[in-house]
């Protein structure tokens, strides 16, 4: 196959990505991920030719704050899953500076099992650029995944900011992933994520936590009892885990297919993924059109002009708008 650095031909690289080759899946996921304009143009040639391949996976997004046990939890569920023939794609959302090479490490050190599972297929977060960028970056590797034959998609993202919400319209399941401490925890957990949450599980409940786990699944079913679902068909169920421990895992997971089931019934998971590409064309769109204010340097000072002069009155925001506009040949 062809390598990176000159455009592939886009029809034997869908067919062989079809196979399942891992080789191939990674090269191709790297060209997803070129900053190059002809790589750009194959890449989104690649998705159109493999688009029939898609959308088979059960999609998940897990978040929760740095050290919850995320990546334990996947390890684990993933493990039990490639156990009952699945394969497992794990992908990443993480737009953060903090995932440097040395962090990639500890998470597959973390994924010690899935990353030695020939079932399971690993790829950190695109290294950098803005978060709708990272974000489409990963939906289109995510797609990818599901032609290569992964048939569970799971996407981990930091607790931080709008990667939440990057992530939750990207996947069927969100799943938000909690430490037992209630009172106090319930307090920090933005209202903003606990409406995002298909579920909510309270993770390392083992050991000394357990009896501040069950305290704490109280108080979080409190709390989502005075929310409206997002879903007629689904109220997000609160459990407790132990992602180290592997107990609650497999009650998880019951939990995910019950509402899959649930909403391939009623109709709303191909409405939710329906809106989802829409939402999704619209974001890599505005990626595509505000990059030029991003990467070209002349337009960068000349905007940087422009916002002196509205911040003091000497240039209306409408007359900049023109300027800017014309500038970027709109
Ligand atoms: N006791 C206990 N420890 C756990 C459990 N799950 C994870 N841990 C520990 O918590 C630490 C952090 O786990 P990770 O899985 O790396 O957490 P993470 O949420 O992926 O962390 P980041 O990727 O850094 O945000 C590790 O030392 C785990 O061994 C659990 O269920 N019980
Ligand atoms: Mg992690």
């Amino acid at each position: 196959m062809a390598t990176v650095s000159s455009p592939p031909d886009v029809e034997r690289l869908a067919e062989t990505i079809r196979t399942g080759d891992r080789a191939v899946l990674s090269r191709a996921i790297t060209l997803i991920e070129s900053k190059r304009a002809d790589h750009r143009g194959a890449a989104a040639a690649l998705t159109q030719a493999l688009l029939r391949a898609t959308g088979k996976a059960v999609r998940v997004g897990i978040t929760g704050s740095p050290g919850v046990g995320k990546s334990t939890l996947i390890d684990g569920l993933g493990s039990m899953l490639t156990g009952q023939g699945h394969r497992v794609a794990v992908l990443a959302v993480d737009p953060s500076s903090r995932r440097t090479g040395g962090s990639i490490l500890a998470d597959k050190t973390r994924m010690a099992r899935l990353a030695n599972d020939a079932n399971a297929f690993i790829r950190p977060s695109p290294a950098s650029g803005t978060l709708g960028g990272v974000a489409a970056k990963t939906r289109e590797t995510m797609l990818l995944c599901e032609a290569a034959g992964y048939d569970v998609v799971l996407v981990e993202t930091v607790g931080v900011g709008q990667s939440e919400i990057a992530v939750a319209d990207m996947t069927d399941f969100f799943l938000v992933l909690v430490l037992p401490g209630a009172g106090d925890e319930l307090q920090a957990l933005k209202k903003g994520v606990i409406e995002l949450a298909d579920m909510i599980a309270i993770n390392k409940a083992d050991g000394d936590n357990l009896a501040r786990a069950k305290a704490a699944a109280a108080e979080y079913k409190a709390a989502l009892n005075i929310l409206t679902p997002s879903s007629p068909n689904w109220s997000p169920p609160v459990i407790t885990c132990s992602a180290l421990k592997g107990d609650g895992i497999a009650d998880l997971w019951s939990n995910i297919l019950q509402h899959r089931d649930r909403l391939t019934t009623s109709g709303e998971l191909s409405a939710r993924r329906g809106e989802q590409q829409v939402k999704w064309m619209w974001t890599m769109l505005e990626e595509r059109l505000f990059a030029p204010l991003r990467s070209n340097r002349a337009i960068k000072a000349e905007l940087t002009k422009i916002e002196a002069e509205v911040s003091t009155s000497r240039l209306a925001p409408a007359a900049a708008v023109e300027k800017i506009a014309a500038m970027l040949e709109l």
